[in-house]
């Protein structure tokens, strides 16, 4: 004869005996009020019709699992990466399942009781896996479970004369180039361009020169590149105008600029003329009557230069950027 206790609870659902076999498997016997009871099929009633409290016996087999119900549980190799991201879902649930209904959170589905997906857009995604078998269903809701980021791609940046400009630099001036990459951990095989559009036509940087053929400077796996100087002269001498400098990577290692791949950065450089500087003191221009002093000094002016007249040790701009000033 199996071994019988005597249990109580105070309220809800209460045992009443609790009996253990010679298998080790316990048999617990009591009363129910509630309508969810969980029942096995072909039990003698499934619900709760009122009244009196309903009889139960339950059995847990002898390694304590109990043999009613289905408890839906998965896991995932990975829950965040870069898009697109493809995750392996394994379903862990337990209890006698007969059917999968997975909902991925971004529109997909599956029945697949462990199913691969690929998510193609970037955002947080809810995951549910919906398990069903003879004891009944149960879903398992991970909010905001999958994180999809945005591909890592490098950045380039170019500075001229430490700034992201615009900047405006003088005849007299100095103008440095520098240049950095974060790989973002990337290591590619790519090419490196380094470009400058002047107003006297588009070149190329390479350590041999510059060039108007459209080759990269260097070519080389993806590395980090902290702040590097590519370039420091004198303006002196350049022709007046905006200058715009490149400098980027793209990933198709192959001598030719790689629009899908290319990841670039800009400054703008505005460089200002000559300046004529007229070696006399306070003018005296008479235009009525013709009469005074005037410059004997005559340019081929283009644009962005300034004509400027010394005046005991300062200089005063007559003419600037092409314009007149007071
Ligand atoms: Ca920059
Ligand atoms: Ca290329």
């Amino acid at each position: 004869m199996p071994k019988a206790h005597s249990l109580r609870q105070l309220s809800g659902d209460a045992a009443e005996s609790i009996s253990i076999d010679s298998s080790g498997n316990i048999y617990v016997a009591g009363r129910t009020k509630s309508s969810d009871f969980p029942t096995t099929p072909g039990a003698y009633d499934t619900a709760y019709n009122g009244g009196d409290e309903d009889a139960f016996v339950s059995k847990l087999d002898a390694d304590l699992s109990a043999d009613v119900g289905v408890w839906a549980n998965f896991t995932a190799d990975q829950t965040e990466g870069s898009c697109p991201l493809t995750v392996q879902f394994t379903d862990q649930s337990t209890g006698e399942i007969t059917s999968w209904f997975w909902e991925f959170g971004d529109g997909e589905t599956s029945t697949e009781q462990n199913p691969t997906h690929t998510y193609n857009s970037t955002g947080y995604f809810t995951v549910s896996l919906t398990v069903t078998g003879p004891g009944g269903s149960d879903t398992e809701t991970r909010e905001d479970y999958i994180h999809v980021t945005q591909v890592a791609t490098p950045v380039a940046d170019i500075k001229a004369n430490n700034s992201d400009g615009p900047i405006t630099l003088y005849q007299n001036d100095t103008l440095t180039i520098t240049v950095s990459l974060n790989n973002n951990g990337i290591t590619e095989d790519a090419d490196w361009w380094l470009a400058a559009d002047t107003p006297f036509g588009l070149f190329f940087f390479t350590f041999d020169g510059w060039t108007d053929a459209w080759v990269p400077g260097y070519q080389s796996p993806l590395f980090y590149l902290d702040s590097f100087e590519v370039l420091n002269m004198p303006v002196s001498g350049l022709p007046a105008g905006i200058y715009t400098l490149y400098f980027g990577v793209d990933t198709v290692m192959d001598g030719n600029v790689t629009w899908d791949s290319v990841y670039y950065d800009t400054v703008v450089v505005n460089i200002i003329g000559y300046s004529y500087l007229l070696e006399k003191y306070a003018p005296v221009l008479k235009f009525s009557s013709g009469e005074g002093y005037y410059p004997t000094r005559v340019e081929n002016m283009i644009d962005n230069s300034c004509i400027q007249i010394k005046e005991n040790s300062t200089c005063l701009d007559l003419f600037c950027d092409g314009k007149g000033t007071d």
